[in-house]
């Protein structure tokens, strides 16, 4: 049994990302994790998972992003099929309003236990809440391509995506921010329950905006 867990590179001036670092930890204390840094770039970062996921073969596959402004960790829900990057990637493009598939269905919903996640995660005493966006950048890209993948191409493989806030040392102080040490707990619970849930916990995490 592995579990592909992606992180990302820095990207938007910034020296680290968090995403990736929690990643490694992750991967460093359990021997059933592979992490795999994904570039941040419209051009490659699809290409790049699914040569990934044809390397490993895994059996669960957990994309994890850095959402700066966040301050919990949020396992997200739906991947719209849109692309509008406020920012250039890291190799220049900003496309804008262009879909992650021409001709895909509008959204996927993850296949991930997000409930049941979210409460095990707060049940290590690190903030979690489901989130209804990915934004519309490079990891709802990743987030979309990976559904789409495993919709079309491998229908018994489960994932889907996480972001983690900011670390410290990256923001100012009074900024939301979490210590790369709580996302890599955090990740390891969503982990741990997505291979040992197979149906989401009947609660509310909605929201009324
Ligand atoms: N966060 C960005 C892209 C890479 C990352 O870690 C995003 O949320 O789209």
């Amino acid at each position: 049994m592995t579990v592909l867990l992606t992180g990302f590179a820095p990207f938007g001036g910034s020296a680290t990302n968090p995403s990736w670092q929690a990643a490694r930890l992750v991967a460093a204390r359990r021997d059933d994790v592979v992490a795999v840094e994904l570039p941040v770039e419209f051009g490659t970062s699809l290409p790049a998972l699914r040569a990934t996921i044809e390397r490993h073969r895994p059996s669960l596959v957990v994309c994890a992003g850095e959402a700066g402004g966040r301050s919990a960790v949020t396992p997200e829900r739906v991947a719209i099929n849109l692309i509008d990057a406020r920012i250039p990637d890291n190799a220049g493009d900003q496309p804008v309003d262009v879909p992650v598939m021409a001709g895909g269905p509008a959204a996927y919903f993850t296949t991930l236990p997000v409930k049941a996640a979210v409460a095990a995660i707060q049940a290590k005493g690190v903030p979690a809440a489901v989130s209804h966006t990915a934004g519309t950048y490079v990891c709802n890209q990743v987030f979309y391509g990976l559904m789409h993948l495993l919709a079309t191409e491998f229908p018994s493989l489960r994932g889907g995506f996480v972001h983690v806030p900011s670390a410290p040392e990256q923001t100012g102080a009074g900024r939301p921010a979490l210590e790369v040490q709580q996302s890599a707990e955090a990740l390891d619970a969503l982990i741990t329950t997505a291979l040992t849930t197979v149906d989401d916990l009947d609660v509310s995490a909605g929201t009324l905006n």
